[in-house]
């Protein structure tokens, strides 16, 4: 089909949700307690455009990305409740971690953030992949205008671990994202979904070329035109498992009209917002191990710990960034701009810029005269990548960046510093291998 017999249909599917909210209003003033499916989530629809505070369900909210967002909608007036089901808490007991950040308890967190502000923020321990009867319940119940969804597992290495580890990020991820849609459509709820999504997904290969948001236009075989999703080409099982969420987004927004941001978020660095800095007790998480520790962050850790920075292989490895904090403003951003109803998935790329690995080394090595040390790469992954993104989307919603800053370095280092008498120095060298040849290597060492 040509791309402009796309845009026809979208525009009738939008003139035709149009007929259906009048007659789903129509229908409300006459009979509103006979009201269809259809209509009464249409009815829904209307009457969240209408209100400025949405309801808002943060799916993973007691995470590193989540925690700092809930704060920051709650901020903002939303109504928000946090549903996490403490995996990521688990799983730093399962590998003898913690936070280098001493996080308090959530009910604590959330006392705290109400005797601050006085706002209230609710919370739900459901686990989103197991328990989908609580999910559909809270959502049928609730009935938000919107779902942030960052519940799922989101270490690559964690992923790469082994069997066990391999086998529950896919149940959890996969499962997770598709028991949230189901229940949505089940919950006749009308909920913009924004799903955190990985720049990952694009693979890292030089790309040959600036990286579009989400869709490529082709030319099919025969000359057809066509927009569709940009090949996959995930590096992990973790990144595999945000390919799988593409495609469930892309079929529940055709079949059942749900409407769906997917954020392409590059590795997040930084730890405090202004939220989180309001008190001890509201402290963001902050990983530093070697299968949760992103990079910027390990490095300002180990600077921190007068440890050489770790650079795997060649450091030639390019990769997006984005501060802590415009991940809480590109969620504001994303949900104060829904697709509107019959709209394909948004899929916007969230991140400041790009950097080179070992040029971040040297940023890190200019500002702290730390060493730094090349080993073995534990990952299969291109030693040397160009990656040229574009994120034209988010900056036309007026996002001004975060770059990569001196000021900020030296507020992650003052943490670092504060806290350094927690960290576990065993804990910082590679102990997850991309396969066996991986393994062998590193086990001859750097
Ligand atoms: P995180 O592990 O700190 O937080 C995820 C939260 O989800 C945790 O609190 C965990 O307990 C919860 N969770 C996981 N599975 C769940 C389930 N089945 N039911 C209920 N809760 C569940 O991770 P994060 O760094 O905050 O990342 C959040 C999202 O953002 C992830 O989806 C991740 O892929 C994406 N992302 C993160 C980064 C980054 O650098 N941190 C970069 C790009 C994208
Ligand atoms: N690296 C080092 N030294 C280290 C740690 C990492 O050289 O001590 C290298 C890695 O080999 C890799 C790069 O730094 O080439 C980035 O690694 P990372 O651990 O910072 O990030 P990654 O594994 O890609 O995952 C993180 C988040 C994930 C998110 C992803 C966004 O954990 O949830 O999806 O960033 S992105 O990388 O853009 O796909």
């Amino acid at each position: 089909m040509c791309s402009s017999d796309l845009r026809e249909r979208a525009s009738e599917r939008s003139m035709m949700s149009k007929v259906l909210m009048v007659l789903a209003l129509s229908e409300a003033l006459l009979a509103p307690q006979r009201l269809t499916h259809s209509a009464r989530r249409a009815t829904r629809a209307s009457a969240v455009t209408m209100s400025a505070s949405k309801k808002i369900l943060v799916l993973g909210g007691d995470g590193f990305c989540g925690w700092p967002t809930a704060l920051h909608l709650s901020d903002k007036g939303h109504d928000v409740t946090i549903v996490d089901n403490l995996s990521r808490r688990n799983i730093d007991t399962e590998l003898g971690c913690d936070s280098l950040t001493p996080i308090t308890h959530p009910e604590e967190r959330l006392e705290a953030w109400k005797e601050l502000t006085g706002k209230t923020i609710k919370f739900e321990n459901i686990d989103v992949a197991a328990e989908y009867d609580k999910l559909e319940q809270l959502i049928c119940g609730v009935q938000p205008d919107s779902i942030v969804h960052f519940a799922e597992q989101r270490a690559a290495p964690y992923s790469q671990k082994g069997p066990k580890q391999k086998r529950y990020t896919v149940d959890n991820n996969v499962c997770g994202t598709h028991n949230l849609l189901t229940a949505v459509v089940e919950a006749d709820c009308n909920a913009h979904i924004v799903h955190l999504g990985t720049m990952g997904v694009y693979g890292y290969g030089t790309s040959g070329g600036e990286i579009p948001e989400g869709y490529i236009d082709v030319i099919l075989p025969g000359g057809r035109e066509s927009k569709i999703l940009h090949p996959a080409y995930p590096g992990s099982v973790y990144h595999s498992t945000k390919c799988l969420d593409a495609i469930l987004f892309q079929f529940y927004n055709k079949n059942d009209g749900v409407r769906i941001t997917d954020l392409h978020q590059g590795i997040v660095w930084g730890t405090a917002t202004p939220q989180t800095v309001k008190d001890e007790r509201l402290v963001n998480r902050f990983d530093y191990d070697s299968d949760y520790g992103t990079v910027l962050n390990r490095f300002l850790m180990q600077s921190a710990m007068g440890i050489p920075l770790t650079i795997y292989g060649t450091g030639g490895q390019t990769r997006g960034f984005i501060h802590v904090s415009d991940t809480a403003k590109c969620l504001q951003l994303a949900l104060e701009n829904p697709p509107k109803a019959g709209e394909q998935v948004h899929i916007l790329n969230q991140i400041a810029q790009t950097v080179r690995v070992r040029d971040l080394a040297e940023m890190v090595k200019k500002q702290t005269g730390c060493e730094v040390q090349y080993i073995t790469n534990p990952r299969q992954e291109s030693a040397e990548n160009e990656l040229d993104v574009q994120n034209q989307k988010f900056r036309n919603l007026g996002l001004n960046p975060i770059l990569l800053d001196e000021a900020l370095f030296t507020e992650v280092r003052d943490v670092t510093t504060k806290y350094k008498s927690r960290c576990i120095k065993e804990k910082i060298l590679p102990t997850s291998f991309w396969n066996k040849k991986r393994t062998a290597a590193n086990e001859d060492g750097p």
